[in-house]
């Protein structure tokens, strides 16, 4: 990478909202040609922007390594979309390396993505951040299984020449409200952090009776 001449601009972050993750379907008789036969599912592991937009004014390319049981396992994707589509029978945990243009003068980001093939029997209560999608009326078992999260990239003091083409995507932050299309909004951050604040209240209470029961048995013990 040549080194970038521009100079960074002090005390700016700059955060965009990305989305990482995985989908995976069991497979039927239907079989992609070439899938070996003891492969049961279809996966696709990607990242993307929340609403699909166009990430690559910003990512050059995204290196996936899979599992060493996969030929050729380090698959990189040099064009948007960024994501890859493979057959497979078990979980294991994917390698995930962006690449910044170069004009971003960044590091690369690395990070791991547990690939989920299966739904859980008893799934916990889903969190918005990774949520089980499963249609009424579909056989669990064989629903789209999803493992989806949500994400910012931030970028410290870019420089000027990053900084343009950062700001040429005023639109790609988040948007206000939720939509089918796309949870991912203002308006859920909202109620995760609404839902944050309930349960430090709880615990501060719950915290307070404890000391207070505390004290008192402290006092009785006194008393005796
Ligand atoms: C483990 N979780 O920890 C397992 C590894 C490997 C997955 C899972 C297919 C590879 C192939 C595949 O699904 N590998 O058949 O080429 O041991």
């Amino acid at each position: 990478m040549p080194p970038s001449i521009s100079k960074r601009i002090k005390t700016l972050s700059v955060s965009r909202p990305v989305i990482y993750g995985n989908t995976a379907k069991k497979m039927g008789s239907v079989k992609p040609p070439n899938a070996p036969a003891e492969h049961t599912h279809l996966w696709t592991i990607f990242v993307r922007g929340p609403q699909n937009e166009d990430i690559s004014y910003i990512i050059k390319k995204v290196v996936f390594k899979l599992h060493d049981t996969y030929p050729n396992p380090l698959r990189s994707i040099e064009a948007p979309p960024f994501e890859l589509t493979e057959t497979g029978w078990g979980e294991f945990d994917i390698n995930i390396k962006i690449y910044f243009v170069e004009e971003a003068n960044e590091k690369l980001l690395n990070f791991y993505h547990r690939l989920r093939l299966h739904p859980y029997a008893n799934p916990a209560p889903s969190t918005d951040n990774e949520n089980e999608n499963n249609p009424p009326g579909r056989n669990a078992k064989d629903a789209e299984v999803s493992s989806v999260f949500f994400d910012e990239i931030v970028f410290n003091e870019p420089n000027e020449e990053f900084f343009k083409i950062l700001m040429s995507r005023p639109g790609n932050v988040l948007p206000s409200n939720k939509t089918d299309d796309c949870v991912y909004s203002k308006q859920l951050e909202q109620e995760e952090i609404d839902k944050i604040d309930i349960g430090i209240e709880k615990v501060d209470r719950e915290i307070n009776e404890l000391k207070q029961k505390l004290e008192s048995l402290v006092k009785e013990e006194a008393t005796q």
